[in-house]
């Protein structure tokens, strides 16, 4: 099996997992001291967040040289030892690829802007305005139109993200020659794959028509999975990924059902994708239309890309994302929060897939109670609360507590010292107050920590072959709280079932099951928000 099926990621935000220097800015050096955690957790890889040079507009998103690493997180030097340091534990390392867009900040579009016929011009997406206004009615993920305009030649660039993050032109085939190179001294260096950012949006419709609908609006059929994507793709496994031992993962923004096979299927364009089916379950039109979570929604999500797809990536969030267990599962008490965070840990990570947990899911961190505009350091919720009119600010203040980016950005929590043992500086956003009773040194020592439990289902995910490999059927269909499914081989049946509810549930034990582990389950009865996970051998139970 590949070492991508079989071992479990693990997400680093570098700025808020371990601060190295004190200047209190998460850095390499800190992320090398913790490493030996992460082996003691079960962890198999890493997916690094960006660690290259950038102004921060969008916290490394932003990237304004692709082979230089940030000097607050440290330096080429501390990369190569984290490298090295990561794969003396074997542990492997991903990182994020960000190419969809670079900084404005970047040499090249330092360039392109200059003058229409500069060499780098075409790096770059370039339209005359209409009437004096955009090109089209674009509009991006953090303003309200993805154009901006360029005094200095008089046309328009466009950003699907913030002004500050041009999107480069995919067309242009030494851009693409550039960037494969660039990709390729990376993996020279020995790192062990990509997490592709948005890769699903570099081929946009050259002739850039307006949107249906009255305003700014978002049609995502015009920039997302389009063919030259695909051919995109392929030139790209060809030049950087054939025939060496890495994987890349992308996060396909968009993806369906229907064409993800088309990315995944035959193993010429990604090995693995991120779908946010789950990620929108909540949502509306837009993600800051609050909706409750509705779990036969949730189960079909489920079956639906079980069954799509020949390998699922499994996950509850990650640095765009509410924190998972206030999110999904229920942060008001202390027994339900140690509780629920469990069972949904077991709901997710015993699917077909390779797990990818992000920082401090693993010891239940939760959202931040943010208090004013003055706490967010994120782009998106600051510019959704810029661009709200008097009317919506409430709205968007309630969306910013539930689903803004920056609850997932919070310190990572290591113990009860100051600033959660993050840093001995100030760090640069808050720590969340619940650190002295949710840290990791507290729960490392605590059998019944949600943090054991991790530890616990990543050693039985990687002893059991049938977790690894087995079918998967869904269970209780119809059943209004509990998630439960089964994982068969010939040789063996595991079965999950969870209670994703407050209520109490009855629950039989199979018969002449084994029961793995149990989380608030006793005399039939499956406590609120509990879970069990039994086997059966094939000579038992027939
Ligand atoms: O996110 C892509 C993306 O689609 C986001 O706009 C997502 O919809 C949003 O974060 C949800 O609130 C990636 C990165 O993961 C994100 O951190 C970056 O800001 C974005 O690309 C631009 O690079
Ligand atoms: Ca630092």
């Amino acid at each position: 099996m590949e070492w991508w099926k079989e071992r479990a990621f693990y997400q680093i935000y570098p700025r808020s997992f371990m601060d190295g220097n004190g200047d209190g800015i998460g850095d390499i050096k800190g992320i090398i001291s913790k490493l030996d955690y992460l082996k003691w957790l079960g962890i198999g890889a890493v997916w690094l967040c960006p660690v290259y040079a950038s102004p921060n507009a969008d916290m490394g998103y932003d990237i304004s040289d692709y082979e230089a690493i940030m000097e607050e997180f440290g330096s080429m030097e501390d990369f190569d030892l984290l490298l090295k340091e990561m794969h003396k534990r074997d542990i492997k390392l991903i990182m994020d690829l960000v190419v969809n867009h670079s900084s404005d900040e970047h040499r090249w579009f330092r360039e392109a802007r200059k003058r229409k016929d500069n060499p780098y011009r075409d790096f770059y997406i370039w339209r005359e305005g209409k009437e004096g206004r955009e090109p089209n009615n674009w509009s991006s993920f953090f303003t309200p139109s993805a154009w901006s305009y360029d005094e200095t030649t008089g046309e328009w660039y466009l950003h699907l993200f913030s002004e500050k993050q041009p999107d480069l032109n995919w067309e242009n085939p030494s851009l693409r020659k550039e960037i494969f190179a660039m990709i390729n001294r990376w993996l020279d260096r020995g790192v062990d794959g990509f997490r592709m950012d948005v890769i699903s949006l570099i081929a946009k419709d050259q002739t850039f028509p307006d949107a249906p609908g009255e305003g700014y609006q978002m049609d995502p059929t015009l920039f997302s999975f389009r063919l030259q994507m695909h051919q995109y793709l392929k030139e790209m496994r060809n030049t950087c990924f054939r025939g060496r031992d890495c994987m890349c993962v992308g996060e396909t923004t968009f993806v369906n059902t229907t064409n993800a096979p088309l990315v995944v299927g035959d193993g010429t364009e990604l090995d693995l994708l991120f779908q946010f089916d789950l990620m929108d379950i909540d949502g509306g039109i837009s993600k800051w239309d609050l909706r409750d979570f509705d779990l036969a929604r949730f189960k079909q999500i489920i079956c639906r890309w079980q069954q799509a797809i020949p390998w699922n990536t499994l996950f509850w969030g990650n640095h765009d994302q509410p924190r998972a267990v206030s999110r999904f599962g229920d942060d008001t008490s202390f027994l339900l929060w140690n509780r629920s965070a469990k069972t949904l840990a077991a709901a997710m990570y015993l699917l077909k897939g390779t797990p990818f947990i992000y920082q401090g899911e693993e010891i239940g961190m939760t959202n931040y109670p943010f208090k004013s505009k003055d706490e967010l350091r994120d782009v998106e919720s600051l510019n959704l609360l810029k661009h709200a009119t008097r009317d919506e600010k409430g709205k968007a203040w309630k969306g910013i507590l539930a689903k803004g980016r920056d609850n997932a950005r919070t310190p990572m929590q290591w113990n009860e010292e100051n600033n959660a043992g993050f840093t001995t500086g100030t760090p640069w956003i808050a720590v969340n107050p619940n650190y002295m009773h949710i840290n990791v040194e507290d729960e490392q020592s605590e059998e019944w920590s949600i943090l054991s439990f991790y530890r616990q289902l990543l050693s039985l995910r990687a002893s059991e072959k049938t977790i690894l490999e087995g079918d998967f059927v869904l269970l209780l269909p119809e059943h209004p709280h509990i998630f439960a499914y089964e994982r068969t081989t010939q040789d063996s049946r595991i079965c999950v079932y969870c209670n994703l509810s407050g209520e109490e549930e009855k629950l039989e034990l199979p018969e002449k099951g084994q029961i793995l582990i149990k989380e608030a389950y006793e005399d039939g009865i499956l406590q609120p928000w509990g879970c069990l996970i039994t086997k059966q051998n094939a000579e038992n139970s027939g």
